[in-house]
């Protein structure tokens, strides 16, 4: 029978260690580590990253800090370093247990001098208790003599070069060894206090090495052949984000000294998972890749998600590398959030809020560029401030520097934001939320998007110029059809949830108008774009993705077959700028979000046009999901097929070679996607819920649930 929860490595292969570092990774919403070995290498991307722990940063200006290792745990089999670089590995397996979030590697290794034993690591990220993190290692020797265990704590963190904690003080309260650290910038705090328990094994001698920033302490244990010893080592982790006011030492010290023991603290762990997966699993009969490749998504999805936090989002690459180094994107609204909002709305909610915090920042941004209303940042951290870099090396030529227009002119995110939230609303019912925050998300950013509109007097119309649409191999285009579409969108629904507010929250209406300004004359101006938007749609319903698409090169994809590079890198930023080939859906991605608006004409026009113009392997990593949807509605579930095993095999099989970098996060969220509204057909509208689906051939059943109104509805639906 095939364990369709367990993510199998069944040998040691070192140039991939990064790659598996990102897959291997395991969390609770508070924090992640990822998948690196106790024992540590030289070329090991270790890190752990806690959700709002950010510092400053060149380039960049911010990214998360790689927090103090809690992973060390060294053996010697009688004074030989186990390491897999040294000696011989007779067997080696690794497993991610994805329903309990149990991560254990077993191997049999030979020392070079031929002492041999099996070696056992499992660890785990509590999910019930988010600041407990829990290690077990077991050793079963083939031989006489000792095995010694050095278990500790390393500040000598960085990011990729960068040190980011400074130490500020270590030391040991009764059996609890602590460190003491704080971000050089951003002065976050952090306490990191580890215990030593359950010793299996007659313990010869123990000492603590109090090693500047890497306190350490030493176990050794007599060996007696076939007879396993080992330790377990609990962690406690607080930042000065929980507690302000605390120190964050005390608290971690006492967290670590009262903790539960392994067993007690794994079992309702497990419990914590099963309460999730209840709610978040996806069964799929009649594919055994596409059950465990899902349920993976789902587990990285639910690691990075924060429960107790709504001062956090969910990077681009989860918190599970360095890439985007923790920021935030459109990633998050479009393809993450619909996730929560149907399986978890408190995690929504928690990622709305940090958006309507982060309000301010939205409004600077627009203020400086000389707009009203809240502009959001196109990639975000802690402030809400713009972090997107400027100016990056060249992907090909590194010498060189390519110039990001990102921050400056992919602006579609602000209306991105207003649609979640409104999502968020209609699948709740969350009147409460609604009138308090989200209402006011919207209302800002349709009056961004209002002064933002240029008038254009000559054609009579409203027009939004040098823009980047979500198709970001075209820059600096005109009237991109996505942007313009969602920004009339987000201007209508201001006006209605206006409307609304004024019947059912009239009080809230009021206070809304006077502290945004809603006019009459404003109002009417929004009325006016919202009329006089430019949108190129031919009769047929073929919509140009932005002025002048159509007399763009246009190079037919199979000739550039067979390839192992993107059309960007072939042709060059510029060169591609001049094609009409696509990094990602962007007429399609419109038709998608706003799919409750559009006919199935229209989508099979589009959907013929640009299906064929996108650079599906090698482009972005956020389309394949779309597409698979996208292909349902128009009826070819098997080619969407093709698209959502493409979109759940990213991280899995390393697709486009940058998954050390960290998970795709937005791929990972939109894989949820295309298994409910693509293959299940769900379509939530103001009068309800439907479910039309259209399963591959090959698949026996899908079932999935979902809350709609507070209410968990459960489909079930049998393949043919
Ligand atoms: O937000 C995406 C963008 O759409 C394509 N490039 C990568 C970004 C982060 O995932």
């Amino acid at each position: 029978m095939i364990d369709l929860w367990t993510i199998i490595e069944d040998s040691f292969e070192p140039k991939k260690q990064h790659h598996k570092e990102t897959i291997f990774t395991i969390g609770n919403g508070y924090l992640c580590t990822r998948g690196a070995f106790e024992e540590g290498y030289p070329d090991d991307h270790r890190a752990t990253f806690i959700h709002g722990v950010f510092d400053a940063a060149p380039i960049v200006f911010t990214e998360l800090a790689n927090a103090p290792d809690w992973l060390p745990i060294t053996v010697y089999l009688n004074s030989e370093r186990f390491s897999l670089d040294t000696g011989t590995i007779e067997s080696f397996q690794r497993t991610l247990d994805l329903r309990t979030g149990l991560l254990k590697r077993e191997v049999r290794w030979r020392s070079p001098s031929g002492t041999t034993a099996t070696l056992t690591f499992e660890r785990f990220a509590s999910l019930a208790d988010e600041h407990l993190l829990y290690i077990r290692c077991r050793v079963t020797p083939e031989f006489a003599g000792t095995v010694e265990f050095r278990a500790g704590l390393n500040g000598n963190m960085h990011n990729e070069g960068l040190v980011h904690f400074q130490w500020q003080g270590q030391g040991k309260q009764d059996d609890v060894i602590y460190l003491h650290n704080r971000t050089r910038k951003s002065g976050i705090e952090i306490g990191t206090a580890m215990q030593i328990t359950n010793v299996v094994g007659r313990e010869v001698i123990r000492e603590d090495w109090d090693v500047q920033n890497a306190p350490t302490r030493m176990v050794r244990v007599e060996a007696v052949p076939g007879q396993t010893v080992g330790i377990d080592k609990r962690v406690a982790v607080f930042t000065s984000r929980e507690f302000y006011s605390a120190d964050v030492v005390t608290v971690a010290v006492h967290r670590a000294r009262e903790a539960a023991s392994w067993e007690s603290a794994l079992e309702v762990s497990k419990q914590a998972w099963a309460e999730e997966w209840d709610r978040t699993d996806v069964i799929i009969e009649g594919d055994n890749e596409a059950q465990i490749a899902i349920r993976f998504n789902l587990f990285q999805m639910l690691i990075a998600a924060p429960r107790h936090d709504d001062r956090v989002n969910i990077g681009a690459k989860t918190l599970s590398g360095f890439g985007y180094r923790g920021h935030a994107f459109w990633d998050t609204e479009i393809f993450m959030l619909p996730l929560f909002i149907y399986t978890a709305p408190h995690i929504a909610k928690n990622l709305l809020n940090y958006r309507y915090r982060n309000l301010p920042g939205a409004r600077r941004k627009a203020q400086a560029n000389g707009f009203e209303g809240a502009q959001f940042p196109w990639e975000s951290a802690d402030t809400g401030d713009e972090v997107t870099p400027t100016w990056v090396p060249h992907f090909a030529e590194p010498t060189k520097l390519v110039r990001i227009w990102t921050g400056d002119i992919e602006i579609h995110i602000s209306a991105d934001i207003a649609h979640a939230a409104y999502q968020y609303w209609q699948a709740t019912g969350d009147d409460d939320w609604f009138i308090e925050l989200g209402a006011e998300l919207i209302l800002d950013t349709a009056k961004f998007w209002a002064s933002r509109a240029e008038w254009n007097a000559e054609k009579d119309r409203y027009e939004y110029n040098d823009v980047i649409g979500p198709d970001e191999y075209h820059e600096h285009v005109d009237n991109n059809a996505y942007t313009n579409r969602m920004a009339q969108w987000n201007l209508q629904t201001a006006l209605e949830v206006l409307e609304w507010l004024k019947k059912h929250a009239p009080k809230k209406a009021k206070a809304l108008m006077k502290q945004l300004d809603l006019n009459q004359k404003r109002l009417e101006t929004w009325g006016e774009v919202i009329e006089k938007i430019y949108l190129h749609i031919a009769p047929n319903g073929l919509i140009e993705q932005f002025e002048g698409y159509y007399q763009r090169k246009d190079i037919d994809l199979a000739t550039l077959e067979p390839r192992t590079k993107s059309a960007q890198e072939i042709f060059g930023i510029e060169g591609c700028n001049e094609t009409q080939i696509l990094k990602q859906p962007d007429v399609l991605m419109l038709l998608y979000v706003l799919r409750n608006d559009y006919l199935g004409e229209i989508v099979q026009v589009n959907y013929d046009y640009y299906m064929p113009r996108i650079d599906h392997t090698y482009g972005s990593s956020l389309g394949p999901s779309i597409m698979a949807i996208m292909a349902c509605e128009v009826g070819k579930p098997d080619d969407a097929y093709e698209h959502f095993i493409r979109a759940v095999r990213a991280d899995l099989r390393d697709v486009r070679g940058n998954a050390g970098d960290g998970i795709h996060a937005a791929s990972a969220g939109g894989t949820w996607q295309s298994v409910v509204f693509g293959f299940g057909g769900l379509r939530v509208t103001s009068d309800g819920w439907t479910a039309k689906p259209r399963l591959p051939k090959h698949w026996k059943r899908l079932s999935f649930k979902f809350f709609h109104h507070g209410k968990m509805q459960e489909v079930d639906i049998k393949g043919k």
